[in-house]
């Protein structure tokens, strides 16, 4: 991996690593106009047609584009699932984890090069179930990650059972008299776990929604964007026309996500009608990064191995030679 994008953050903290530009700009990347066929991967999609997923990925690439961020300043993570083989279609570093785990696959890649711009993207059972754990923890650390969920509502990739934000009552081949449980509100669990953005997209309005990864990715610290996915197979409850009757788009509201009190109740709506866009931000907080000492001096990537950051480090390392 390449380690020319730059780093940023907010608050206190480490100059070297943050580097952060007025209003949470971006510069334009160094070399060559970034355009959207940079991205074209090798690989060719084998979702099925009409799959949600297809938008998600023509929004990263957008979003991208947008940001002028080159394929070799950006990572992108996932875990196991159809939405988690992203990576495979768009021509950039990438690193599929193991289910539920790519946010420690990420916050590593971080820690080590926060020079690079780092998306996770993953699906509603490996963010919200087997990786539920990593979310919450992530979120308090507010490491610089956009967290992109692909929430189908389903767990697709093993034929339909369902997942963490499936209905109470939802039937599939392992509920066949409807789920007993009451699904995890995304956002809410954001919201109380401390994240400082947090955002919901929905994958038939993909030029709102590359607006809104444009915006997680320019935010300085950990942001969520849960993406109404429609899995035109396995979810026959959740589908487009679902979605459609009920999101609406906060922007239009006038609601400013900078209102922890209006935030407050946005996280929470969910039923007849389904919020859209920012829901929250908060700037106030320090990236995790940017407090760690190691970092002072930029990336631990292309340092020399006795380049230390400081006397603690050297007799740590002392205590192993
Ligand atoms: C540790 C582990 N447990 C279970 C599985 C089986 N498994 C693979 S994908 C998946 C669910 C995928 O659902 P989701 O994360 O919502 O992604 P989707 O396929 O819906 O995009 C499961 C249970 C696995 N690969 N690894
Ligand atoms: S099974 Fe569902 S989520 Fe998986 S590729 Fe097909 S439509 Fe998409
Ligand atoms: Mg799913």
């Amino acid at each position: 991996m390449r380690d020319d994008a730059r780093g940023r953050g907010s608050g206190g903290g480490n100059p070297a690593v943050q580097a952060q530009l007025p209003g949470g700009a971006r510069p334009a990347a160094a070399g060559p106009v970034v355009t959207l066929q940079m991205f074209t991967s090798e690989q060719k999609p084998t979702w099925c047609p009409g799959c949600g997923d297809f938008a998600i990925l023509n929004a990263i690439r957008q979003a991208l584009v947008e940001l002028q961020i080159a394929p070799h300043q950006v990572v992108l993570v996932s875990g196991i699932g159809c939405g988690s083989k992203l990576p495979d279609y768009l021509h950039a570093n990438g690193f599929m984890s193991l289910h539920g785990r790519p946010l420690p696959v990420a916050t590593g890649i971080r820690l080590v090069n926060p020079s690079l711009r780092v998306l996770v993207v993953d699906g509603d059972g490996d963010a919200y179930g087997i990786g539920g754990n990593h979310f919450l923890h992530v979120q308090r650390r507010n490491l610089d990650i956009t967290h992109i969920v692909e929430n189908n509502q389903i767990y697709a990739l093993t034929k339909g059972q369902y997942s963490p934000t499936s209905e109470a009552g939802f039937r599939t081949s392992t509920s066949p008299q409807g789920a007993l449980e009451q699904p995890v509100l995304p956002t809410r669990l954001a919201f109380t776990a401390g994240a400082t953005f947090i955002a919901r997209g929905f994958a038939g309005d993909p030029k709102h929604l590359a607006s809104i990864i444009a915006a997680g990715i320019r935010h300085p610290g950990y942001a969520l964007i849960d993406v109404l996915q429609p899995c035109v197979t396995f979810n026959k409850v959740n589908t487009y026309d679902w979605y459609r009757e009920r999101v609406y788009k906060v922007e239009e509201t006038g609601h400013d996500p900078q209102d922890r009190q209006a935030a407050a109740r946005l996280v929470e709506e969910w039923g007849p009608r389904i919020p859209i866009g920012v829901l929250y931000e908060d700037h106030s907080q320090p990236t995790y990064e940017s407090q760690v000492p190691g970092l002072a001096r930029g990336p631990v990537v292309g340092r020399r191995l006795d380049d230390l950051p400081d006397e603690t480090y050297a007799r740590l390392v002392d205590q192993f030679r």
